[in-house]
């Protein structure tokens, strides 16, 4: 079975998406998601300008063998564009495996582990009753796990923070488009750690005092803080029993795990802008983190992300795949069945997309009681239609950059 074609497909409804579709000889096609929030053009010529030439006539069997090409024929390894554009590749060949095997991709992976993935959604509010009336919302619709994040006192928009009511769709998390085909400058917001870190425990306190101890409840700390105020933050924050503290600090400096973690016994998760194995090796080794952060769309694809955890098995260590709106429903249908059939599964972070994508991505997947699952199509079980794709151009569109008070860019 050879590969006949390898097509780019950007597409923006509602917020940009860049996907790969493979066909084979055979007539069977694949899909893989490569979208890189803020970046989609720089992945869309990786894959077009370097990779679909050397795809055209391989045989498509072959997913091991084409990872490491592409990976280790390419000489500059690693990266978020590469490791974007290789993931596609990758995730496009295991759809294209399981249609051929006439099955849904989790069986191939060793087939399923439980009935569906525990899935977080992301309550917020611009206040405390805004959010309470989120987590609230949340729960009506089925989560059985929720994401905490508000506005601070004395700060304007805060990213992580819905800017309109509770209930209506978040807005605050795709990148901001300029229209027009202009170029947008990013949005700059001001930030403000010592105010965040006096509100937040208090933000907890309430959200436990209304819905009691039960309920898994996450937050995200979007890198902000310095591995201090961290350790200090895991500490207040250990009588509200939280599911994971994430991106506490700057993912990069893995050294500052070491100290959150001698202070704090609140479960730490990170790794969303990682995008290799090897970003993880020492906090896996050392037992830093608990949760694995990473997507199958910015780490390679699905050959890697299953290594990925494999490794984070030995040490203790669970998923918890990034899962915004950025991530395709391409990219999210490669996660779910991944989820499914992985022993480590931990949690799988969900945003909903809007109806204007799902009109140009048609996935199987289905959320019930707070379960996500990829459905019984063979492969994936996302299709794309061209023709509705065709009909949202590329609009340029940036992720906010953070100012603090005194005016020096800050981590987000
Ligand atoms: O592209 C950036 C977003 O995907 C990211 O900010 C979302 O932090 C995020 C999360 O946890 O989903
Ligand atoms: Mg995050």
């Amino acid at each position: 079975m050879r590969i006949r074609t390898a097509d780019v497909i950007v597409t923006s409804p509602g917020r940009n998406f860049v996907t790969l579709k493979i066909t084979t000889d055979d007539g069977l096609s694949g899909l893989g998601d490569a979208t890189l929030n803020g970046r989609e053009l720089a992945v869309a010529s990786y894959l077009s300008d370097h990779l679909v030439p050397l795809l055209l006539g391989r045989d498509a069997d072959r997913i091991e063998d084409t990872w490491q090409y592409l990976y280790r024929g390419g000489y500059w390894r690693r990266g978020p564009v590469t490791m974007a554009a290789i993931a596609a590749v990758d995730t496009a060949l295991w759809d294209i495996k399981a249609k051929a095997a006439g099955m849904p991709l989790y069986q191939l992976l060793g087939g399923r582990s439980r009935e569906g993935a525990l899935a977080y959604g992301h309550a917020s509010g611009r206040d405390i009753p805004e959010l309470l009336d989120s987590v609230r919302s949340h729960l009506a619709e089925g989560f059985r796990a929720v994401r905490v994040q508000t506005g601070v006192p004395g700060l304007g928009a805060v990213y992580g923070v819905a800017s309109s009511a509770a209930g209506t769709r978040y807005d605050y998390e795709p990148a901001r488009r300029a229209g027009g085909g202009a170029t947008p400058a990013p949005a700059e917001e001001t930030w403000d750690t010592r105010a965040y870190l006096r509100h937040v425990p208090s933000v907890f306190e309430a959200v436990r005092q209304e819905f009691g101890p039960e309920l898994p409840l996450l937050h995200d700390g979007h890198h902000r803080m310095t591995p201090i105020q961290a350790a200090r933050l895991g500490k207040d924050l250990e009588p509200y029993d939280l599911f994971w503290l994430e991106d506490a600090t700057p993912g990069e400096d893995q050294a500052a795990l070491r100290l959150i973690r001698s202070h704090t016994t609140t479960p730490l998760a990170i790794g969303e802008v990682f995008n290799s194995i090897h970003d993880y090796t020492t906090l896996l080794t050392e037992r830093l983190i608990d949760y694995v952060r990473s997507a199958v769309t910015h780490t390679g694809g699905i050959t890697p992300m299953r290594r990925l955890l494999d490794l984070a098995g030995l040490y203790g260590a669970k998923s918890g795949m990034h899962g915004p709106t950025d991530i395709s429903p391409v990219g999210m249908a490669a996660q779910l069945h991944l989820d499914l059939a992985v022993h480590n599964f931990g949690i799988q972070e969900y945003m909903r997309q809007s109806p204007l994508t799902l009109e140009v991505f048609r996935t199987s997947a289905t959320f019930q009681d707070g379960l996500l699952h990829p459905g019984e199509n063979p492969g994936l079980g996302v299709e794309i239609d061209e023709e509705a794709a065709a009909r949202f151009p590329y609009e340029a569109a940036y992720l906010p950059v953070n100012r603090l008070v005194d005016g020096t860019v800050h981590d987000w």
